[in-house]
């Protein structure tokens, strides 16, 4: 087993979920009702800097087309060791609804030493051209590792060949037999462009 394996399977079990519920109404303000999922994790998020009032929902209200909605949370390393976060997404509700929403946060990719808290803010885009949709749900789930995700190699470092890994792995997605689940950088099934951007923003990083 891999560090990343080992990793991913603590931020899997113990990761914090926020699940999300919005409606999508022309004229009418949307409402949600959100239960959370997990609460104790090796992270925890948080609606204020002290750490004191867990988030494990977020009402995204309504969203026009072309729009979008940023939130505030607060990512706090509960463990003795530093971190590096992963923002994911699963379980989109309607499935196609991904297509015509895109989550991001500014998360800089820097090391979350133990005991720290980072502000972090969480924009939801609509697409200008998305329509049909009543309302959606999906979850949030913020990955940990010990190791940069980027550092596919786990030498601390970010170089030539953490790049050359995701190129070798390029166009692959997760049911084909040759699949590098490492070279997929951010988590979403396959080996993309997105990666490469991740790897080569953080390219020439060391770190310890
Ligand atoms: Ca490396
Ligand atoms: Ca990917």
């Amino acid at each position: 087993m891999s560090p990343r394996d080992l990793h991913s399977f603590v931020a899997i079990t113990l990761v914090t979920l926020a699940l999300i519920f919005g409606m999508w109404q022309a004229s009418e303000t949307g409402s949600s009702n959100v239960t959370a999922l997990s609460t104790n994790a090796s992270i925890g998020v948080f609606w204020d800097s002290a750490a004191t009032q867990t988030c494990d929902q977020i009402d995204w209200g309504q969203l026009n087309p072309g729009s979008r909605k940023n939130v505030v949370v607060f990512v706090k390393n509960q463990i003795n060791e530093t971190l590096f976060y992963l923002l994911t997404t699963q379980q989109w509700s309607p499935p196609d609804v991904s297509n015509s929403l895109a989550l991001h946060w500014d998360y800089d990719n820097a090391a979350a030493h133990s005991g720290t808290t980072k502000r972090v803010c969480l924009t939801l885009l609509a697409s200008p051209r998305i329509e049909g949709i009543i309302d959606f749900s999906f979850n949030i789930v913020i990955k940990s590792s010990t190791y940069m995700w980027s550092d596919i190699n786990y030498d601390k470092k970010i170089d030539i060949w953490d790049v050359g890994m995701v190129v070798r792995a390029y166009n692959l997605c997760a049911s084909g037999q040759a699949w590098n689940e490492k070279a997929d950088i951010n988590q979403d099934g396959t080996v993309n462009i997105k990666d490469v951007a991740i790897t080569s923003k953080n390219y020439g990083t060391i770190y310890v």
